[in-house]
């Protein structure tokens, strides 16, 4: 068995005691590693300023080397904050709005990748699986291929692929699916991203669709397959009923003062649907005034990317929202929505996970989405909560018992919200036991195992094949 190479754009280092940092793409990701010996190589998060970038910076862990790059801030701008942030993620999430395409972006991004393939190159040995994460590296495998790379080269895209008119709109749409197509496996979140990759492919006549999972472009076949990723089930269950008994669990039910707990955990990002759900619980509140006082909305949401100016302004508009809602329906004794901006370390999350009687996870477009995942591992099997969630998560493919709801309709969710509160708790315990047995299944060791497996049976490549781009 070769050894493993994984890329993505940030490498989670382990703690200073060899531990992985907490969640599950890391935990399942490093022990994939350890288990094969191997690298994992990304950017540093550092940059040199105008500096040249000096050599890579190395630790050894166990059986896993982390490689690490600096880079500058041209390429950060041009290739992470422009390409990456202010294409890729809007497009590949329906918001051709935001979408700010430059040719100097899309060249930066381009040229990132190749740097990263030259600093790849001299690492890779013969029998290597080459293992490349998400929308910063598309082109990666094509850069390695040019510079003769034949290993087997396996690529997984967290966020969702879109419908083709919404791809096309960006101008180098075809350049991109090309080169896709220089890898060996292509893993989607859901079959719904993969359709799209294959209506993409068939519009533009650029390959062949051989089979449900196989295709031909470029005279290359690769597999393209959904690979619906997991949390670590069982782990997050025992977090969750350890973190009962807990001084922040004691905190937090003395400030509830009896009233129910619904949350929202999301990282600060247009596609997560904010402003919907604020809007759809006022109206909920409104229109039911009974349960005013009764409940309150827990919104935990870290800021993320906050040098993109569209996240900054939605700080800002978020934060009034709850601030308006706060201050028209709340009294002395109730604060309906309590907005916090920070990250909390996960057994404190699961904890509140546990505590609360309904989570909603509403995004306007998510690849998987973890946290609807995370919810209902949490649950006790004797009170659990009720999941609402977005049709247009991933996760909705999977999860068919939740309470699907559509997150543009705001009188739609807040109905679903008042019926989640008064659910019996046989159909709340028949929805969660079937949600819970499909993920202790595909949990995240599964979808690790599943991805490398189907890499490990392609063939490598036999001779290195022209640049796609
Ligand atoms: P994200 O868009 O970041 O990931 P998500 O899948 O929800 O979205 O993962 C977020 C993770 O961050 C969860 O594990 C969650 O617990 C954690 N988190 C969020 N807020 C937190 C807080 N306040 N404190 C602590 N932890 C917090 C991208 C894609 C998703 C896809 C994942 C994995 O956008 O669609 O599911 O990658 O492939």
């Amino acid at each position: 068995m070769g050894r493993l190479i994984v890329v993505s754009n940030r490498v989670p280092l382990p703690d200073q005691n060899g531990m992985a940092p907490a969640g599950g793409l890391a935990v399942a990701l490093q022990s994939a590693l350890e288990a094969r010996g191997g690298i994992w190589l990304g950017w540093s998060g550092k940059s040199t300023g105008s500096e040249d970038v000096g050599p890579l910076q190395s630790l050894k862990v166990g059986n896993i080397e982390y490689a690490l790059t600096d880079l500058t801030d041209l390429d950060l701008e041009e290739y992470y904050q422009g390409f990456a942030n202010r294409v890729l993620w809007p497009i590949c999430h329906y918001r051709l709005d935001l979408a700010e395409y430059g040719r100097r972006e899309m060249a930066g991004y381009f040229r990132v990748n190749r740097f990263f393939a030259s600093r790849l190159l001299p690492l890779i040995e013969p029998d290597d699986l080459i293992w490349i994460h998400d929308y910063h590296l598309i082109p990666l495998a094509s850069e390695l291929r040019q510079l003769g790379v034949t290993n087997r080269i396996g690529f997984f895209l967290h966020i969702p692929w879109p419908a083709p008119d919404v791809l096309f709109t960006m101008p180098v749409h075809e350049s991109l699916l090309r080169n896709l197509g220089t890898y060996d496996v292509v893993g989607f979140q859901t079959v719904h991203d993969r359709e799209n990759f294959a209506d993409c492919i068939a519009r533009l006549e650029i390959g062949e669709r051989l089979s449900d999972t196989e295709f031909r472009i470029g005279g290359r076949d690769l597999v393209a397959e959904s690979y619906p990723i997991g949390i670590e089930t069982d782990a997050f269950t025992t977090l969750a009923e350890r973190a009962a008994g807990t001084t922040l669990a004691k905190r937090m039910l003395q400030s509830l003062d009896g009233k129910e707990l619904i949350i929202g955990v999301d990282r600060l990002d247009y596609s997560k649907g904010l402003t919907q759900r604020i809007d759809a619980f006022e109206k909920f509140l409104i229109k039911h005034t009974e349960s005013q006082r009764k409940v309150t909305l827990l919104q935990i949401t870290p800021k993320s990317r906050s040098e993109v100016p569209e996240y900054e302004a939605m700080q800002r508009a978020v934060a009034e929202q709850a601030g308006r809602v706060n201050g028209a329906l709340g009294t002395v004794d109730w604060v309906p929505i309590r907005y916090v901006n920070r990250s909390l370390r996960r057994p404190a999350l699961a904890g509140l996970y546990r505590m609360a009687r309904m989570a909603l996870v509403t995004p306007l477009r998510d690849g998987m989405n973890l946290v609807a995942k995370e919810f209902v591992a949490a649950q006790s099997e004797e009170d659990p909560g009720v999941l609402l969630l977005s049709r247009f998560a991933g996760a909705a493919q999977e999860l068919k018992d939740a309470v699907l709801v559509n997150p543009y309709d705001v009188e739609g969710t807040a109905d679903s919200i008042a019926r989640a509160l008064v659910m019996p708790l046989l159909e709340r315990q028949q929805r969660w036991r079937s949600m819970i047995s499909v993920l202790r299944t595909n949990d995240v060791f599964h979808w690790c195992d599943s991805f490398l497996g189907e890499l490990g049976k392609t063939k490598p490549s036999e001779i290195p094949r022209a640049r796609a781009s």
